[in-house]
């Protein structure tokens, strides 16, 4: 079996490996079959980063990590990666940013990325490139010489080429994907606006979802990201029964629990969702004191403006709703800006008779998964899904929501409160039994395989 590389801009600490949970959950047991090596960066920066990365070695997986140049790692990442490619990636050309410095630096990064990589490859590995921030380690890879087979998958969305065309130099990133052998994202939707986009900005010919670009063949294929959902599900049940569940049950008393988890992001549609939430208990009143909605929301991404700007009309919506509708013993909105325990989440998501997932858009959404995963088969919860998040392609027994508008999802909401039993049960079964077959590993798997059926180099 041929030796899995993978590059990503994080990598899991060596000691936790799969306890990380989500993604690395996939990736570390596809390391693990394979003897592989996770290649990314440290999480140091250095004045002058030393070409070599540190390697150390943890239960048969290799892990190979650099420094990023001090002055480099602000204009790649909070620049060119989070202040440019992320929002044009999530359609929101308005929030995008664009600075020739930045490209510059993100072009370094990755670069030196790949000058650490290549010397540590053979021909016969499959090497595995990740997500945005990687998008032209492609192609450094190849001009270092390596020829053999190299995968790219894509975690955000794809816009259609309208709006990818507004990214100044975007060509030269589609020519780097492009010297992958497969490309790999999470929807059809995302595959046909990548498909458009290599045929309108390169003018190169597409058949049947394989591009020829400079007389090198590409497959552009669909892998839908899953979860651990056996594992997911374990973890819920138990938590349900400890001490951070029991707590939040009993400061709930009889209220229905209405949950949300994400970071917090703009790409999340946080201000919407609490919209809908005070527009809920405008328009039906008779769920005022009868639920209670916790919004936990891990600050993220800090260094960009945009993401300060975020958190300062998230807290100032959530005093208005607070504000306006609580009762000296009634709290309709609890409101938490940081991380919790995957544990803790996983027994906090079975607790709940709501699961909001409202992104404005979204590669894939675990959180969505997570949620479903999560629910007791006896008493299960609702989904409530943005229809632009990958996974309302999957998950279409959710009750799918435009999330932009809130009135929508407030009607959503009362309708997931009032639900019946046996609809709750009938919606939840079919969603779980697709995702106990469409799992992290099981993704990863399919995409591995598919890398390998490409014509040898
Ligand atoms: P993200 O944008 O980070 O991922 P998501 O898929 O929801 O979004 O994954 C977030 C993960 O972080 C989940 O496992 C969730 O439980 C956890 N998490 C979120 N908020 C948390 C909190 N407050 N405390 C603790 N844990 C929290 C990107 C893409 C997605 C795509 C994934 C995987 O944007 O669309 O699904 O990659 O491909």
């Amino acid at each position: 079996m041929a030796r899995l590389v993978i590059a990503s801009y994080r990598v899991a600490e060596p000691k936790r490996g799969a306890a990380a949970g989500g993604l690395a959950v996939g990736i570390a047991d596809a390391l693990k079959a394979r003897r592989g090596l996770w290649f990314g960066w440290s999480g140091r920066t250095a004045p002058a980063p030393s070409p070599e990365p540190d390697i150390v070695e943890h239960g048969g997986v290799g892990y190979a990590r650099i420094d990023i140049a001090s002055a480099d790692h602000a204009p790649f990442y909070a620049g060119f990666a989070n202040g440019t490619l992320w929002p044009l990636l999530h359609y929101r050309l308005g929030l995008m940013e664009f600075d020739r410095a930045a490209l510059a630096a993100y072009r370094r990064v990755n670069a030196a990325f790949a000058a650490a990589l290549a010397p540590l490859l053979s021909p016969d590995d499959l090497v595995w490139v990740h997500d945005y921030q990687l998008m032209l380690v492609p192609r450094e890879l190849r001009s270092r010489g390596f020829a053999g087979r190299l995968g790219f998958f894509l975690h955000v969305p794809f816009p259609p080429p309208d709006v990818w065309c507004a990214l100044p130099q975007g060509s030269a990133l589609l020519e780097s994907l492009l010297a992958a052998d497969l490309v790999g994202v999470q929807t059809e939707r995302d595959r046909s606006n990548f498909l458009a986009c290599c045929a309108h900005c390169l003018g190169v010919a597409v058949t049947d979802g394989t591009v020829v670009h400079a007389g090198k063949q590409t497959v552009v294929e669909t892998f839908p990201v899953g979860i651990d959902t056996q594992g997911f599900a374990r973890t819920a049940a138990r938590a349900a029964l400890g001490r951070a569940a029991r707590q939040l049950r009993e400061s709930l008393g009889d209220r229905l629990l209405i949950i949300g988890v994400d970071r917090l992001d703009y790409s999340k549609g946080l201000i919407n969702r609490f919209l809908a939430y005070d527009s809920l208990l405008h328009i039906e009143p008779s769920w005022r004191r009868q639920v209670t909605y916790l919004q936990i929301a891990a600050r993220s991404r800090i260094e960009v403006a945009q993401y300060r700007a975020l958190r300062r009309e998230l807290d100032r919506l959530a005093g208005r709703i607070n504000g306006e509708h609580a009762e000296f013993d009634w709290t309709p909105l609890r409101y938490l800006t940081r991380e919790v325990p995957r544990a803790t989440l996983a027994g906090f998501f079975r607790l709940a008779r709501v699961g909001l997932v409202t992104p404005m858009r979204d590669g894939m959404n675990l959180v969505a998964k997570e949620f479903v995963a999560a629910q007791d088969a006896a008493d299960p919860g609702v989904l409530i899904l943005s229809a632009f998040a990958g996974a309302a392609a999957e998950l279409t027994e959710a009750l799918i929501v435009n999330p932009h508008d809130p009135q929508e999802i407030a009607e959503a909401l009362a309708r997931a409160l009032a639900m019946p039993i046996g609809e709750r049960r009938a919606r939840w079964e079919t969603m779980m039994a697709r995702l106990r077959e469409a799992t992290a590993a099981a993704w990863a798997k399919a995409f591995l395989d598919r890398l390998e059926a490409c014509p040898a180099p």
